[in-house]
């Protein structure tokens, strides 16, 4: 009786320990590996059009898009760079490649998901699997211009 439990547990045990577990067969096996996406990113100088430069990406999934942009950074410093200042809304970006925003010639860094406009700041956005994410350099409206 006791020889049975001993090997009953035995038995569960290296089950439990095999590669994927007690998920074996699942269709998500357990497993310690984060889960990576590929995202292409793009930086470009809407307005002067000097410089268009993307690259392809692979980063951890629920990564936002600040954290693409420091992977990009690190990846080539020269072409993506970039500085930031934070308000309470979080990292607002200010420079990409040593271009500027300028609040009295109303430009800024406009953030993009294949081509169209982010509701949400750089930190705050999480980014998908084969998305065009897009930096751009780019105009405002003059205050008392804004859309209705
Ligand atoms: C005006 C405005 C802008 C102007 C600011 C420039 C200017 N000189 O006016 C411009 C057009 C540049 C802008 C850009 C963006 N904006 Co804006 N903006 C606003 C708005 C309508 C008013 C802000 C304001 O003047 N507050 C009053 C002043 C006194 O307070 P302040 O803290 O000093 O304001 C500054 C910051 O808010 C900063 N700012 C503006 N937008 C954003 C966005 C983020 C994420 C951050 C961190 C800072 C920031 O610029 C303001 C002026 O210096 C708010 C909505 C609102 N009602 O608050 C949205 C708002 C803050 N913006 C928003 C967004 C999403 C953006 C963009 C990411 C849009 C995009 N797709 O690119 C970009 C920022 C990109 C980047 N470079 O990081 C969102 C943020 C939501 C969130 N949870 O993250 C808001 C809340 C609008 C919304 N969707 O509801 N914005």
């Amino acid at each position: 009786m006791m020889k049975t439990l001993v090997i009953m547990l035995a038995g569960l045990l290296l089950l439990h320990l095999a590669p994927g577990g007690l998920c074996q067969g699942c269709a998500a096996p357990r497993t310690h590996l984060q889960l990576q996406i590929d995202v292409y990113y793009t930086v470009v100088d809407g307005m002067n059009h000097s410089f268009n430069d993307s690259i392809f990406l692979t980063v951890p999934q629920g990564s936002s898009f600040f954290d693409v942009m420091a992977v990009a950074q690190e990846i080539d410093c020269r072409r993506f760079r970039f500085t930031y200042t934070l308000y309470v809304w979080g990292a607002y970006i200010t420079s990409v490649q040593g271009l500027h925003e300028d609040s009295n010639q109303h430009t800024y860094w406009q953030l993009l998901s294949n081509d169209i406009p982010l509701t949400l700041g750089a930190g705050c956005y999480a980014v998908s699997d084969r998305e065009r994410l897009e930096v751009r350099f780019s105009k405002y409206p003059a205050p008392g211009h804004w859309p209705a």
